[in-house]
């Protein structure tokens, strides 16, 4: 059977994240961000490219809006830039930056299109950054406070919430890549980032039940299917590197304890940081979690302590790389799911990102991305074999709606199914686009056919 049918109330759509598309960093009252800071530092960014203009998204809503509906997208996840709505990232609302998504989510509806709202996809303010950032528990303290007044605001019409975007990266490429700010080698205070993000997811969904009875809340996660480089035993630097990259971010709030490979690690890395209520609070009940799902991790062992694991590249015949450098391997978002089903209690999820960089150009005004069509059958077919084996996967995003702001790769790491023209950002969809908006319309496609 070559036609690949999802379920009658099956979500498809599209993601973005403020940072990466919005642009306007300084206008209307907004405060700048960790990332507005980090772009001016030296070599930090591919062409010294920033996220100023972006794709003028702050200024081109409407237009954004209208496009995705033309498409017949059914779901949108945005994320919602943390110093446009408190410039400092507390106390001073900036009743201009909550406007914008008021009407955002207003034009949204309009249009019949579902808002998923992210509260943080890595925009921190910068004020608070100079406070100690994700190593000062406060921070966590202050993003219930902004998520108080943005649920308060929006959560009449969302009804679908993310507390928090991949606090994996946040906490590998921030703190000990160096890759993303703050850019700080930190390997034996990483445990007391991740503690303070959980306590921010648990801030998060305290502010949604709290301000809407209705709504649904869930994080996201990068989550990824670790293998050993050996491929013959699943050695204890692949299992350190699945507690740290899988379950240090759903064991907590699905089981409400830290996974047992790193349990001794994470409390003594947090020895005045945790109190005694926090497993609680982080464990409070969710209704779904999103995975963000682009590749799997190999890994072999390395004699450092606590992190004893680095990535290594796979070498097999007939391997595929996308210009991320990222191995293509769909089977890995089948692995995620099963995990989900057969750990997590079949818990609803959502594969809020999954999508694919490729080098190529407009073409006489078209881009045909026959690679990127690929990618996707290849990753939805596996989606829709673990629906089929009964895991509770409620929808599906792509990342991305248009090109954007790839962070440290700037703007030379295209992901969108819309292209934009970095000289007068025209929006051109791509043929990616135009399959995907068929399947949103047949809730179908066929494996065979484009
Ligand atoms: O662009 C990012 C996004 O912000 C978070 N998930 C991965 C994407 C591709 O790198």
């Amino acid at each position: 059977m070559s036609e690949i049918k999802f379920p009658k109330d099956f979500i498809f759509g599209t993601a973005t994240a403020s940072y990466q598309i919005e642009g306007a960093i300084s206008s209307d009252g907004k405060g700048p961000s960790i990332w507005d800071e980090f772009v001016t530092r030296k070599g930090k960014i591919k062409n010294n490219d920033t996220g100023e203009i972006a794709c003028d998204h702050y200024n081109k809503m409407e237009d954004d809006v209208r496009l995705m509906s033309e498409l017949s997208y059914q779901a949108y996840r945005f994320s919602i830039s943390w110093p446009r709505i408190f410039p400092n990232g507390k106390k001073i609302l900036n009743q201009k930056g909550l406007d914008f998504y008021d009407r955002l989510v207003d034009i949204l509806l309009r249009k019949k299109i579902k808002p998923f709202v992210t509260l943080y996809h890595w925009d921190l303010p910068l004020a608070l950054e100079k406070e100690g950032g994700w190593l000062n528990r406060d921070t966590a303290k202050y993003f219930g406070d902004y998520s108080n007044v943005v649920i308060e605001k929006l959560g009449d019409r969302v009804s679908n919430w993310i507390t928090l975007n991949e606090p994996w990266i946040v906490m590998a490429c921030g703190y000990l890549l160096k890759v993303f700010p703050p850019a700080f080698f930190k390997p034996f205070s990483s445990m007391k980032v991740a503690h303070n993000l959980l306590l921010a997811h648990g801030f998060g969904v305290k502010a949604v039940r709290e301000n809407s009875k209705n709504s649904l809340v869930g994080i996201t996660n990068a989550m990824m299917p670790v293998y050993s480089n050996r491929m013959d035993k699943y050695d204890k630097s692949t299992k350190r590197a699945d507690a740290i990259v899988n379950k240090l971010w759903l064991d907590p709030i699905l089981k409400g304890e830290y996974p047992e490979e790193i349990r001794n690690e994470v409390y003594r890395q947090n020895k005045k940081n945790i109190q005694d209520d926090d497993l609680k609070f982080i464990s409070q009940k969710v209704d779904f979690v999103g995975i963000n799902n682009y590749s799997r991790l190999i890994v072999k062992p390395v004699p450092f302590p606590f992190y004893n694991f680095r990535p290594v590249n796979p070498k097999h015949p007939g391997v595929e790389f996308t210009s991320m450098g990222w191995e293509v391997f769909p089977q890995g978002i089948y692995e995620l799911l099963k995990r989900i089903k057969i750990e997590y209690g079949n818990i609803p999820c959502y594969i809020t990102e999954n999508g694919v960089a490729y080098n190529e150009n407009l073409e006489q005004g078209k881009l045909e991305d026959h690679n990127r069509i690929k990618f996707l059958k290849d990753y939805l077919f596996q989606v829709h074999k673990a629906i089929v084996e009964g895991v509770n996967i409620k929808g599906y995003f792509v990342w991305t709606f248009m090109d954007n702001f790839e962070w440290a790769e700037g703007f030379a790491k295209t992901f969108g199914l819309v292209h934009i023209d970095r000289n007068t950002l025209k929006r051109t969809p791509k043929l990616s686009a135009e399959w995907y908006s068929n399947l949103c319309k047949k809730n179908s496609f066929n494996y065979l056919d484009e």
